[in-house]
């Protein structure tokens, strides 16, 4: 199999540097929010980056940006790189944003190897990967998979605007036009991405194999009580919504620490009226569990239940649990994994093989062909916060195992 030049890492760094001066400056760390109006004016920046290294570009109707790599092959399937350049908000530099100017790279790197790949290369900014205040993550790829559905769109967020509507106002298709891709044109989907964990940087090594992506199943629970004077009605007599939801906030904790390997946040409690004078009428909870076991995620759910009928009873409130789409844990391809460990041994590196805490388009993309991913380290095993961090020396060799890997996954 042909060996693939180095990347160049200045201009590897030009275009993520590019990109993280694309962020909403009035937000802490590199916040580019999916569906804000930077988020929608960087999608179109690197359409036009696309373009400069002479991908045929199209955006789809969710915005998602894909540039196109043609093979000389008459193959059907294509392979597809990529991943995601919206951010958490306060998020970091690299969750992302990596996997995308690498794939930029990895077109210049082919070219520059004097290699014609057979099949087309597809480069692809995925829309709005991370979670948004729907509680929806992976919009783009969810949308390729013919997995965004009608029910999706008419979520809610807290101030009762639908997606579809949201979608809308930041300038996509709400009926998804162009979006989704057919089932058998996906001959591999390699994705290289920062491991947002601690395990490469102990383990003093360069670069990951990822076994299967997490599982993650997200929850809004609100309970209904009694708005009533703070200082004269008595503790007992009182109905306050904000000490049911306190209560579920340390059972999600509860629920996921007794679980060999799951994690439980929550992202929002919501109190109504927010006064200290007033006894809490409602509270509304934002949360989410993560594992690799799909079957756990039952055992959570009935917990869970069983928690906010508790809290909910012992002091007279209504209430509710409503779960959202779930996303199931996700083994990545055999095949397609061992043509990226043995790219990563072919230009001599050592690689764990590792599981991933971190959700990603993976598992949307799986539904539509094999697919796999690389880690490089992260620093301190930090992200989605500003102190991410990935050295460029680090990021070009993963960049390097990724154009390798799909070199030899084309020339098969
Ligand atoms: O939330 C996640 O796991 C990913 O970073 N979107
Ligand atoms: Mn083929
Ligand atoms: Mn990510
Ligand atoms: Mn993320």
């Amino acid at each position: 199999m042909k060996d693939v030049v180095f990347p160049q890492i200045d201009r590897l760094m030009a275009d993520l540097d590019g990109l993280a001066g694309l962020v909403d400056s009035s937000r802490p760390g590199w916040s580019r929010v999916a569906m804000t109006e930077v988020d929608t004016h960087s999608r179109y920046w690197v359409a036009d980056r696309m373009r400069a290294e002479g991908l045929e570009v199209r955006v789809d109707g969710i915005g998602n940006v894909i540039g196109t790599l043609r093979g000389r092959g008459n193959h059907r399937k294509a392979i597809v790189v990529g991943s995601h350049t919206d951010t958490v908000d306060g998020g970091g530099r690299y969750d992302g944003i990596v996997g995308v100017v690498g794939a930029l790279e990895v077109v210049r790197m082919i070219r520059e190897s004097g290699i014609v790949l057979e099949h087309d290369l597809r480069v692809v900014d995925f829309y709005n990967e991370e979670a948004n205040r729907f509680e929806l993550s992976c919009l783009g790829s969810r949308a390729m998979a013919g997995a965004l559905t009608s029910k999706h769109l008419a979520t809610q967020d807290d101030h009762g605007r639908t997606l579809g509507a949201t979608l809308e106002a930041a300038g996509w298709d709400p009926q998804l036009a162009g979006t989704r891709w057919a089932d058998d044109e996906v001959l591999g989907f390699l994705e290289l991405h920062i491991e947002q964990g601690p395990i490469l940087e102990r383990q003093g090594l360069p670069l990951g194999v990822v076994t299967s992506i997490c599982g993650i199943s997200r929850f809004r629970a609100m309970f209904t009580g009694q708005r009533d004077h703070a200082g004269t009605t008595p503790m007992t007599s009182r109905h306050d919504a904000g000490c049911a939801a306190a209560g579920v906030v340390l059972a999600v904790e509860e629920i996921a620490t007794s679980a060999e390997s799951a994690v439980g946040t929550v992202g929002s409690v919501t109190f109504t009226p927010e006064a200290t004078s007033v006894v809490t009428e409602s509270a509304l909870l934002t949360a989410e569990f993560r594992s690799p076991d799909d079957a756990w995620f039952t055992l959570a759910r009935e917990q869970i239940a069983e928690a906010t009928a508790k809290h909910a009873e012992k002091r007279g409130l209504e209430h509710s649990v409503q779960w959202l789409p779930w996303e199931r844990p996700t083994a990545m391809d055999d095949h397609v994994s061992s043509v990226i460990s043995s790219s990563v041994g072919q230009l001599g590196h050592p690689a764990a093989h590792l599981y991933s805490g971190a959700g990603h388009d993976g598992v949307q993309m799986a539904k539509l062909g094999p697919v796999g991913m690389i880690f490089i380290p992260s620093a301190g095993g930090r992200s989605h916060c500003p102190e991410e961090f990935t050295d460029p020396a680090q990021i070009a060799v993963g960049v390097h195992a990724l154009a390798q890997s799909v070199v030899n996954l084309d020339q098969e």
